[in-house]
């Protein structure tokens, strides 16, 4: 899990490639301006590693509605963990993970310093819609949360990982924080980009980044 230095989230793909979604980034081609930190939970630790960016590719036809994915390739590979993407749908259902730094209630604009992290259940496109309709794009977007609200993704957690655990027991990635219609309402979950439908596009934008 790595921090963008716009305000958003996103996850070592490669040790020189970052997936984050497309919302955060102001388009493809060089980009030196994006700070990278990783390696650390509180953002002003000493210990933290900050690698510049050099490329921004953002998904192919973009346009705000479903494709939240981009990658950022770096000045230099950061010596830590990647995450591995789901490439298949079986792990979209189940318990996940979201972590961020983004603010801890609607509205508050503040982000946090200390990385946190917490569980929300997979929710069906079925049940999602009921809040949404069809600005839910069902194909390219996961959701979850808790019926009765409370814990949720939010402002400045954009970018950042959604992730479980694989049959094989390691950490496996299948969404990336999107949108939602405010924070942790009841009724409303978090809206994730559903990285198993992109993973071969992730893959070949990768490979050409
Ligand atoms: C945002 O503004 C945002 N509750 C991210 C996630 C959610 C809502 C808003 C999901 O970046």
């Amino acid at each position: 899990m790595v921090h963008l230095s716009m305000g958003c989230g996103g996850a070592l793909y490669k040790k020189d490639v970052v997936l984050t979604a497309a919302h955060c980034m102001s388009g493809s081609g060089n980009n030196t301006s994006i700070t990278v930190t990783a390696g650390v939970n509180d953002l002003n630790s000493s210990a933290a590693i900050k690698v510049k960016s050099k490329k921004v590719k953002v998904a192919p036809g973009y346009n705000g509605n479903g494709k939240d994915w981009a990658l950022i390739k770096l000045a230099r590979p950061i010596d830590k963990p990647t995450l591995k993407i789901a490439t298949t749908a079986q792990y979209n259902r189940g318990t996940f993970t979201i972590a961020g730094w983004g603010d801890t209630e609607e509205g508050a604009n503040t982000g946090t310093t200390k990385l946190r992290k917490a569980s929300v259940p997979f929710v069906a496109d079925r049940v999602c819609k009921r809040h949404y309709g069809n600005r839910l794009v069902s194909k390219e977007e996961l959701c979850a949360g808790w019926q009765s609200g409370g814990i949720d993704t939010c402002q400045g957690d954009s970018g950042g990982p959604m992730f479980r655990k694989d049959d094989a027991g390691k950490f496996i990635q299948v969404g990336i924080v999107s949108w939602g219609d405010g924070c942790a309402r009841a009724g409303v979950p978090g809206v994730y980009t559903e990285v198993s439908h992109f993973a071969s596009d992730i893959a070949r934008a990768a490979a050409a980044l």
